[in-house]
């Protein structure tokens, strides 16, 4: 027997989730399919920060309440390079802070949702393939009990990340990918120990980028840049806590501190767009549509983003059998993806350090990096666009 619903949705991350309790909310049935287990899904150690437009969302769609106990509220960047530090007070210049909490806690508190509600997440059932996309009936084929089985679907949502299936159902002569690799990585540590400071520092050193974030007041989160291909493995505790305190530490700001590494990785950085976000039933959120270098910390937030436009968009459709919405969708949503994408793109120029850049280049990074945080107009531009543009056009 073929099962039904409105809205299938491959992929329960941020967006697939958060797509999913808005459907409820507004009265519409939707199933997710996630290939992973709950509690990986739970506990994945991703991004952390929150533009105000996604705090704003969460309260609307009544998630807010552990947020507001758990959430620390940041209000400047410090830039460190040339030896000190240089403060962008965002808040002071927009009216609006940084809000630091978990992407697992926000994950976390949709699962919470979905399950008090009865939403069906399904774990451990990853999706083979989509089809039937230019029609009313496509089709997700998902893996369960040793067999593929069948769920049609007025629409589907690919919610699935950048590694998804969703986006190669798109045929390529309908598709344009647009994209660039960088030639470094993130290493990224989790380590017990309270940041030095409730502040984001960012650090342009000559022996590259570094970063000193948090999660939680006594856990912080640090970045070093390393090459694309290194290991986690090659880092010893003791490398990494002398290689961030050479890049971060200056005269005028209380020292890097250390305490025991719970976890550590290293990520590529990339950026990638594919257009349209959208063909015939299948429509792309999140990751599997767009993809940031993490220096803007936009991922989780464009991701969010996207989810605010198209919840509305089905709602819209399912209420009133208008069409305007969804068939909007792709264009609303990449002009606030190109917006993302110019920041990240230039923050993740602006702040690492390209190999074989010539001495000229180098000197003029850093020149940059002096206008951005040292004249109203350079901080006004880093402030606007790290605060995050609206939610809603
Ligand atoms: P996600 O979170 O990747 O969720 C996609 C989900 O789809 C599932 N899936 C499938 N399920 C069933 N069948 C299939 N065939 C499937 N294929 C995939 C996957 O298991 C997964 O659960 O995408 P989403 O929802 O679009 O959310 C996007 C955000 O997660 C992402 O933008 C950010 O986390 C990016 N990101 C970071 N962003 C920041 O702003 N700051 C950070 O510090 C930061 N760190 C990170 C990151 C992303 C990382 N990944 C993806 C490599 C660190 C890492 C390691």
């Amino acid at each position: 027997m073929t099962e039904r619903t409105q809205v299938g949705i491959v992929g329960a991350g941020p967006a697939g989730l958060l797509l999913s309790h808005m459907l409820h909310l507004a009265g519409v049935e939707s199933v997710v399919f996630e290939r992973g287990n709950r509690e990986h899904v739970g506990t994945r150690l991703r991004a952390g920060g929150l533009e105000h437009g996604a705090v704003a969302l969460l309260e609307r769609v009544g998630l807010g309440a552990r947020m507001r106990k758990l959430a620390l509220s940041v209000a400047a960047t410090d830039f460190r390079f040339d030896g000190c530090g240089h403060r962008v007070d965002f808040r002071a210049i927009t009216g609006h802070p940084f809000t630091i909490y978990p992407q697992y806690e926000i994950v976390s508190d949709l699962l919470e949702a979905r399950a008090a509600a009865g939403g069906e997440v399904r774990f451990d059932t990853p999706v083979r393939r989509i089809d039937g996309l230019e029609s009313a009936r496509p089709v997700i084929h998902y893996e369960a009990g040793g067999s593929v089985r069948r769920l049609e679907c007025d629409f589907i949502a690919g919610c699935d990340g950048y590694h998804g299936v969703c986006r190669q159902a798109i045929p390529a002569s309908v598709q344009r990918v647009f994209e660039e690799n960088y030639p470094f990585g993130w290493l990224g540590i989790l380590a017990e120990v309270a940041p030095p400071s409730l502040e984001v520092a960012y650090a342009c050193h000559e022996r590259g980028f570094a970063m000193q974030s948090f999660r939680a007041p006594t856990i912080s989160r640090m970045y070093l840049q390393c090459p694309p291909d290194d290991r986690a493995d090659n880092w010893s505790d003791e490398r990494i806590w002398s290689e961030l305190a050479l890049r971060l530490d200056v005269p005028d700001r209380p020292p890097v501190a250390r305490g025991p590494i719970v976890q550590k990785s290293v990520t590529a950085m990339k950026s990638f767009v594919v257009e349209p976000l959208s063909y015939g039933t299948l429509f792309l959120a999140g990751d599997a549509a767009h993809i940031v270098p993490p220096t803007g910390a936009k991922g989780l937030n464009s991701a969010m983003a996207d989810i605010a436009l198209l919840a509305p968009a089905f709602a819209a459709f399912y209420r009133t059998g208008r069409r305007e919405g969804l068939d909007g969708y792709s264009a609303a949503c990449l002009r606030r993806t190109w917006q993302v994408q110019r920041f990240a793109a230039e923050m993740c120029t602006l702040l690492h350090r390209f190999p074989g850049a010539s001495d000229y280049a180098w000197r003029l990074q850093r020149e940059k990096l002096a206008y951005m945080t040292g004249t109203a107009t350079g901080m006004r531009t880093y402030a606007e666009s790290f605060v995050g543009l609206p939610f809603e056009p």
